[in-house]
């Protein structure tokens, strides 16, 4: 519990391809209509976007993505929003929801948390879970595990996430689904050890900043104080560099780059 009672705060970040109802998703988590959802190109969502409110006696952030594919994010701009929604992660996000409409279903779905995982430093599977849309268009007697059973790639990545999986409909503004939504990630919350209660990203803010300083200090000692200016292709790692004032008398390495030489310096990641 934090100091007011009230629960943990919790992160979530949708992920999806598009159209499957991760905004609308998005708005109905955090019941308000910050997001913005629809059909068309006005209504795609086009960065990753947060917003926190207080659901059900605790703080929510929901960050919600654009499409991985459709005509979404190629794998580089994946990984870029990537960073962007866990930068917003504070201290990192407890769960990585996989948005999926019902009647949409393709193998494809199979390939999405695979996708995701080639862009982390580590597996993120154990903080994932499935999350239809759509709920309103099951019929009754529909049996989700019938439907989920004809689709070998969407049966993947359930299992995948440990058969982990909620349905939703979006156009039910009742509360219920989301308590029970919360509900579930609590209890699987509570399987997991106190140190990893959530996925715990290596970009961190204090991380950037450490390795921003570390390379300064490392690239004027080497280049003997001379100013050497490179193009970053990390608008995070330009942003800190811009804070620290460092801004052109250092160079502004790309982040990966950086990432990966201090890993083989100091092995510090
Ligand atoms: N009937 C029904 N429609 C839904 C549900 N969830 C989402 N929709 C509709 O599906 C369409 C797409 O929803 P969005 O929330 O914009 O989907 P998205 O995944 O954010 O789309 P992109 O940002 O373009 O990737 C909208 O017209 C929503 O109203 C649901 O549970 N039931
Ligand atoms: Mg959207």
């Amino acid at each position: 519990m934090s100091k007011e009672g009230m629960k943990e705060p919790l992160n979530l970040v949708l992920l999806g391809y598009k159209n499957m109802g991760k905004s609308a998703t998005s708005n109905t988590i955090l019941g308000c209509d910050k997001f913005i959802s629809g059909i068309g190109k006005s209504n795609t969502t086009r960065n990753a976007v947060d917003h926190t409110e207080e659901v059900d006696g605790r703080e929510v952030m929901v960050v919600d993505t654009p499409a991985m594919s459709d005509s979404g994010l190629n794998d580089h701009l994946l990984k870029e929003e990537l960073k962007n929604a866990l930068i917003c992660c504070d201290p990192g996000p407890h769960v990585f929801l996989f948005v999926v409409a019902l009647g949409n279903m393709s193998e494809k779905h199979g390939e999405i948390l695979k996708r995701v995982n080639k862009m982390m430093r580590s597996d993120v599977s154990s903080f994932s879970m499935v999350l239809f849309t759509n709920g309103d268009s099951l019929k009754p007697g529909d049996k989700l595990d019938n439907i989920i059973k004809m689709d070998q790639g969407l049966k993947e990545l359930i299992e995948s996430c440990g058969g982990r999986y909620k349905v939703f409909n979006n156009k039910d503004k009742e509360k219920k689904q989301v308590k029970e939504l919360l509900a579930q990630i609590d209890d699987e919350m509570k399987k997991r050890s106190p140190e990893n209660l959530h996925y715990t990203s290596p970009i961190t803010k204090e991380k950037i900043t450490w390795v921003t300083k570390y390379c300064t200090l490392h690239t004027l000692a080497l280049v003997g104080g001379s100013a050497v200016m490179m193009l970053s292709k990390s608008s995070a790692l330009a942003n800190v560099v811009e804070q620290l004032g460092l801004g052109d008398t250092v160079m502004a390495f790309d982040f990966d780059y950086v990432m990966q030489t201090v890993e083989s310096v100091v092995g510090l990641f």
